[in-house]
């Protein structure tokens, strides 16, 4: 299929075309042939490109331009190779390369080359036809050309016959798209790879606060834009950006001065040139001019090998340069090449061997006036030569030559691009071949300018590799231009210390104040302008970076002050046992009757049995002990209690009662009052503790609130209904005991209980006083210490002052235990009171 557009290409070829055979000799546009089985075109700036907007249909004349020495060598770069191949025993034997070289000055004589070059054979003219599949044009393959800008003009066109076409220097990344550029290939890294080394380079050396400027062509604006829109990505801030215009005779050249005095002052000390070498040229002549030092430029492969730039006067003043570069090899040969050829042209002068017929000043070349040949030059050729070689492999495989002997058979120039384009060879030990976007699979070189006497050469101080991916820089070889050889430093804030976020201010990112991360927050590395706050099972102090996990925390059976506890917790069980051991062998003394007989073991047991539900307090809180833990010590509390003041009440009523109101006093010793009082009197209890149970029972949960690294692992206390009820029935008792007592505080001694019930109950109610004052101010995990301490106290309270005098009597004042000892007691009282 056929474009509008080509359709109008091909009817100018005629046009041009025949214009082109008419004027013979010296106007016509230079070209250079020799024939050979196979031929491939070459198109190279062997003149420099002409600025002249053209007024007539005319293709350019090259040799009315400067010429251009790097064109120069590429193109004898090509006639190597070619040579070499021709020589070769193996690459291709007994087939003959030859070729066709164009000067590929201006868009015009390139599009009159590209024309020429699917033209047919024996013919300078494009036959019409919608359907290119046998169709067999002069050449086979096309080198070149060497600028972007040509070879899109190139490539649409030889696109339509799917043309194998290298281009050694043509490096914007729109050519390796395949879909509008079929037949493109390039023995040059494509600029998007060079923008991403760019970055890498700006992020090796930390330079966040840059400015970019660039040519204005498709290389300088397509590379500023890519570059623009990595630097986003990456957080490099571009604090100035310009495109620099083509000054032709002092034109413009204003412009680049006002871009020279915007860059001064944004204060930047990094600029990325991507340019071609012409506009650097202007370029530094302008920052040389306007004194502008101490800055950092990174330059392109385009020019930063070029002496272009290094010869203009003053340059040694701007600062450092570094640049990339396309892996520096050598070609061997070349120079040998080009001398030979300028001897042999002056030799024989026959058509030809005369090797410089390509431009009038080259025929006068002697071996002493050969252009130099800079790194530059030579790196560009090697690239020339790779793509020679690369069109020579995949004939050698499409001509069947691996056999021994090549088949001469057609081939269809679309055939060789299929070859070319899975091709894999080696050359100087390089591997040659090319990705799916026809780009060659090749590193670069970062390279920086270093001062030698009164020339500029460049040195290697790194490189990037694709594979694996990555920037490898030789520290060594670093020359900066600052004091001490430190590297320049370009941001635009200081970097913010560890745990500090960025707060941004004014557009660009890298511009920001620094602020701590308040506590419970951390700064994620992945996202500097924010602080993060933790998980709730985590916490940070203030100016963190990462977060802790809190820790967990419960009364370990272990702990010194658990191991204390439990020591006194055992105490107080075999105080206990040992009390109802001395209790059951005394059990009918009087002392043990007037405690309460069988009662006493009642109380005892109640005591033990709320002694062994401490327990329940230590290690990880369960369902089972967090429920139960509480209305046990309730319930057993509440059975002593009760034992207490049915005893209290019984000594009161026998002296005081049972003679006023005998009928009661019947009526309670018959109906055994007692156990029924202590029956009721729990059962009110249990009906308590179990509604409290059922409508909100305390349960194992994570306190994270209270302490900000500490997870403590606790019983929910919620004071409900309930749990007041149960408090203030334990008071009602209390209170019940307290009037008993205090009703019989004149009765004999050893009836008189009133000192140490209220001692018990003083204990009782200073430890739960103390507790809950605790609780309000301390959440931490010894809460649950000082909770089996109020126990204790309690427990230890009832036992102490009502259990032990009674045992001490029963054990080592026998004489006290006697019926005698009591009746005489109650006699005295019964004198004494009738006396009053
Ligand atoms: C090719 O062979 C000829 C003759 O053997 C020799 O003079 C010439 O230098 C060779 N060229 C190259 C590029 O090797
Ligand atoms: C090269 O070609 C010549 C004649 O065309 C033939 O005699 C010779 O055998 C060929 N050599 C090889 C290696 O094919
Ligand atoms: C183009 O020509 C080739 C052979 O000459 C043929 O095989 C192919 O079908 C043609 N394509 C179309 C679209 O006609
Ligand atoms: C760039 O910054 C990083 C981290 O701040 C530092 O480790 C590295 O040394 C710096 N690189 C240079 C070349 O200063
Ligand atoms: C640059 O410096 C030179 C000499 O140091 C001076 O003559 C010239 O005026 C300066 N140019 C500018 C633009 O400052
Ligand atoms: C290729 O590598 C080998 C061994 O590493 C070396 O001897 C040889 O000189 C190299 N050749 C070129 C052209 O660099
Ligand atoms: C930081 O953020 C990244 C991406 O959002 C995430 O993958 C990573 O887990 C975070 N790191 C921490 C410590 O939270
Ligand atoms: C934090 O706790 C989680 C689970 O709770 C665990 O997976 C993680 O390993 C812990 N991290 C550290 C640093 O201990
Ligand atoms: C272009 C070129 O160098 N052609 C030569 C290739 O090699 C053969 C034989 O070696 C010569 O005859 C050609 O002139």
């Amino acid at each position: 299929m056929l474009f509008p557009k080509d359709l109008i290409f091909f009817l100018y070829t005629f046009v041009v075309l025949d214009l082109a055979s008419l004027g013979q000799t010296c106007d016509q546009p230079s070209e250079f042939s020799v024939p050979g089985d196979y031929i491939i075109a070459g198109a190279f700036p062997v003149h420099s490109e002409t600025m002249n907007t053209k007024s007539s249909p005319e293709v350019d004349v090259c040799e009315r331009s400067d010429f251009n020495d790097h064109g120069y060598h590429l193109f004898q770069a090509m006639r190597f190779s070619i040579e070499e191949i021709n020589n070769s025993s193996h690459l291709l034997p007994n087939v003959t390369l030859g070729y066709e070289i164009y000067d590929t000055c201006s868009e015009s004589a390139n599009l009159y080359a590209a024309l020429d070059f699917v033209s047919l054979h024996d013919f300078r003219y494009v036959k019409m036809q919608n359907n290119f599949t046998s169709y067999q044009p002069k050449v086979i393959a096309v080198i070149g050309p060497d600028s972007s800008e040509l070879a899109f003009t190139t490539a649409s066109i030889l696109g339509v016959f799917l043309m194998p076409q290298i281009s050694y220097e043509a490096t914007n990344e729109v050519l390796s798209v395949k879909r509008l550029y079929p037949s493109f290939l390039r023995t040059i890294p494509n600029d998007k790879l060079q923008v991403e080394v760019l970055i890498l380079v700006l992020q090796y050396f930390n330079w966040t606060w840059i400015a970019i400027v660039g040519s204005d062509n498709d290389y300088g604006r397509q590379g500023l834009q890519s570059l623009y829109d990595l630097t986003v990505e990456n957080e490099i801030c571009v604090a100035y950006q310009a495109i620099i215009p083509y000054v032709t005779n002092g034109q413009r050249a204003e412009e680049v001065k006002q871009i020279v005095n915007s860059l001064r002052q944004t204060g930047v000390r990094v600029v990325v040139v991507f340019s071609t070498k012409r506009v650097a040229k202007v370029f530094f002549e302008a920052v040389t001019q306007k004194n502008v030092t101490q800055m950092v430029w990174l330059g392109t492969e385009d020019w930063s090998m070029s002496p272009w730039v290094s010869d203009i006067p003053n340059i040694e003043t701007i600062g450092t340069v570094m640049g990339i570069s396309v892996k520096q090899v050598g070609l061997p040969g070349l120079r040998e090449f080009e001398s030979a050829c300028v001897n042999s042209g002056k030799n024989s002068g026959s058509q030809m061997e005369n090797c410089n017929q390509i431009c009038h000043k080259c025929q006068s070349f002697s071996p002493q006036s050969l252009p130099t040949l800079s790194a530059f030059d030579l790196q560009a050729s090697f690239n020339v030569y790779t793509a020679v070689y690369a069109v020579a492999h995949a004939l050698h495989e499409l001509l069947g030559c691996g056999s021994g002997a090549c088949s001469r058979g057609t081939f269809f120039p679309w055939q060789l691009l299929e070859r070319i384009r899975s091709i894999s060879f080696t050359l100087h030990n390089q591997t040659i071949y090319f990705d799916k976007e026809g780009d060659p699979v090749i590193g670069y070189d970062i390279a920086m300018w270093e001062r030698t006497r009164e020339s500029w050469s460049s040195v290697a101080i790194g490189s990037f590799h694709r594979n694996p991916r990555g920037l490898d820089i030789i520290t060594g070889n670093l020359k900066w231009h600052t004091k001490d050889n430190q590297v320049p430093v370009s941001i635009c804030s200081k970097e913010c210390e560890a745990g500090e976020m960025r707060m941004q201010t004014g557009v660009h990112q890298c511009c920001f104040v620094c602020k701590l991360c308040p506590k419970m927050t951390f700064l994620n590395k992945s996202n500097l302008y924010e602080c993060q706050p933790c998980l709730t099972h985590e916490w940070s102090p203030p100016k963190s970076e990462t977060c802790f996990n809190k820790t967990i925390e419960y009364l370990y059976w272990t702990e010194p002050i658990a191991l204390a506890l439990l020591s006194a917790t055992i105490v107080l069980f075999l105080l206990a046992m040992a009390i109802v051991l001395v209790f059951v062998l005394n059990v009918n003394t009087p002392v043990v009757k007037s405690a309460g007989g069988k009662m006493c073991f009642t109380m005892l047991g109640s005591l033990v049995c709320a002694c062994c539900n401490l327990f329940c307090y230590f290690g990880v809180p369960t369902k089972m002990t967090c429920m139960l833990r509480q209305p046990v010590f309730a319930i057993s509390y509440t059975v002593c209690l009760s034992c207490l003041v049915v005893r209290s009440f019984q000594v009161v009523s026998i002296f005081k009662l049972a003679a006023k109101f005998p009928t009661f006093y019947d009526f309670w010793v018959k109906k055994n009052g007692p156990t029924i009082f202590i029956c009721v009197s729990s059962a009110i209890q249990m009906i308590i503790s179990i509604i409290w149970i059922s409508s909100q029972p305390s349960v194992p949960m994570e306190d994270s609130d209270h302490f900000e690294n500490q997870i403590i692992l606790q019983c929910s206390e919620s004071i409900s209904a309930a749990a007041v009820l149960e408090i203030l029935y334990i008071g009602l008792l209390s209170i019940c005991c307290f009037v008993f007592c205090y009703l019989g505080k004149d009765l004999p001694e050893n009836y008189n209980e009133a000192k140490c019930i209220t001692f018990s109950l003083l204990i009782y109610f200073f430890a739960w006083i103390a507790f809950f004052t605790t609780y309000i101010v301390y959440k931490g995990k010894y809460i649950t210490a000082v909770n089996v301490l109020a126990i204790l106290a309690s427990l230890f309270g009832i036992l102490v002052s009502y259990f032990v005098p009674k045992c001490y009597v029963i054990l080592l004042r026998r004489d006290l235990n006697t019926t005698e000892y009591f009746q005489t007691s109650i006699q005295n009282y019964t004198r004494n009171k009738n006396s009053d």
